[in-house]
């Protein structure tokens, strides 16, 4: 699953005034007004040449005035993406989060491996993220995580695609092999010089010519990729931290409405922390202010799971935060718990044969 112009469909959500121009989100580096690169635009945009990495400058020359640019608000970002990842890990067996709007999932037990049941689950996740987040995602089904990834790209946005096995090799025929993952313009130039240009084509070439340009380690790999070979599991990665971020009703420098959000958001990080069997050592907050400047407070302490010592360290980080900053009015609150240690492993040993044998 890969949320589409994830960034821009975000902050189009936010902001209805300006759903259906053309968007561009920036990184601006802070050097001149524009200089910075673009980190991703909506598909309006797409149509004016705009894409990720090219320079602030070169997107408002083809912008014009119709094109709407804003600085990129990672921290909301991550709070949204943060809920889409809960939403889908009821969907499915396993998650794993693969970056901010892109996660692989395992439904071969959820689907009795019956393709139709896993375009069903697929279906309800696309519906359930637009419910719930007004956003839309790309979704490829495959035998495994590689042929499922590229089966995602195959159509944007708001696509579905199905690659079954016995479809692995005809969906292989013609693609681009820019398409495979690890194969970025400059591998793509030295393979199309070998003329080499479907993935067919690269997973029929001759091994020894690929090594010879690309290196024994990276042929080989790329020559795996291309004929849709990948046998790795969808693996969860413990999380590092868990947290909670949310708005405030209105910009304020009041500690008691600031802590009853904390609160309030400590509630919520407290379900998650039961569900992922945490003790945390660290303790910390955070504090977005009207200028949307983000700072983070934080403290160490014996291991527990406890929510209410987490809540009365981030009180005390609170205290000596806005002490230290008078005057300062917040927009967004957050609490964090890190350095977490997980109480049992999450996957029993029978649950991972079980997987296997349903394979
Ligand atoms: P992508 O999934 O690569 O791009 P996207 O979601 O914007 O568009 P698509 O519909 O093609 O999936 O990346 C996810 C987010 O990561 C993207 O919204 C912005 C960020 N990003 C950057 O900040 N810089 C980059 O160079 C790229 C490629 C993405
Ligand atoms: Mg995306």
């Amino acid at each position: 699953m890969d949320l589409d112009s994830f960034y821009a469909a975000v902050e189009e959500k936010r902001n209805p005034s300006i759903a259906g121009k053309p968007i561009v989100i920036c990184v601006f580096s802070g050097r001149s007004s524009d200089s910075g690169a673009v980190a991703t635009a909506n598909y309006k945009a797409r149509e004016l040449g705009i894409k990720a990495g090219i320079p602030i400058t070169a997107a408002k020359r083809l912008g014009k005035e119709n094109a709407v640019f804003l600085p990129n608000d990672i921290n909301y970002y991550r709070e949204v993406s943060e809920r889409i990842m809960e939403l889908i890990e009821d969907e499915c067996d396993a998650l794993e989060q693969a970056s901010i709007d892109e996660a692989y999932m395992d439904v071969t037990q959820k689907s009795r491996g019956i393709w139709e049941n896993a375009q069903a689950i697929a279906e309800a996740i696309k519906q359930k993220i637009k419910e719930q987040e007004g956003l839309t995602c790309s979704i490829g089904i495959g035998p495994n995580k590689l042929v499922a990834k590229m089966a995602s790209k195959a159509k944007k946005p708001d696509g579905l695609t199905i690659v079954r096995e016995q479809e692995v090799a005809g969906f292989l025929e013609n693609l681009d092999i820019r398409k495979i993952h690890g194969i970025g313009g400059k591998t793509a130039e030295t393979l199309n010089g070998l003329g080499i240009k479907t993935a067919k084509q690269l997973g029929n070439a001759n091994a020894l010519a690929l090594e010879e340009k690309l290196g024994k380690n990276k042929a080989r790999l790329l020559q795996e990729k291309a004929r849709g070979i990948d046998d790795s599991p969808v693996e969860q990665k413990q999380a590092q931290q868990i947290s909670r971020i949310g708005t405030l009703k209105e910009d304020t420098n009041d500690r008691e409405i600031i802590f009853e959000k904390i609160r309030e958001l400590a509630q919520d990080m407290k379900r998650k922390m039961e569900k992922k069997k945490v003790f945390f050592r660290n303790v910390g907050i955070i504090a977005i202010d009207t200028g949307l400047e983000t700072q983070t407070r934080s403290e160490t302490m014996a291991e527990t799971d406890d929510i209410n010592i987490a809540l009365s360290s981030a009180r005390r980080l609170l205290e000596k935060f806005l002490d230290e900053n008078p005057g300062k009015r917040l927009r967004r609150v957050g609490i964090r718990v890190s350095n977490l240690l997980y109480k049992k492993e999450q996957k029993s040993l029978g649950d991972f044969a079980q997987r296997y044998f349903m394979r």
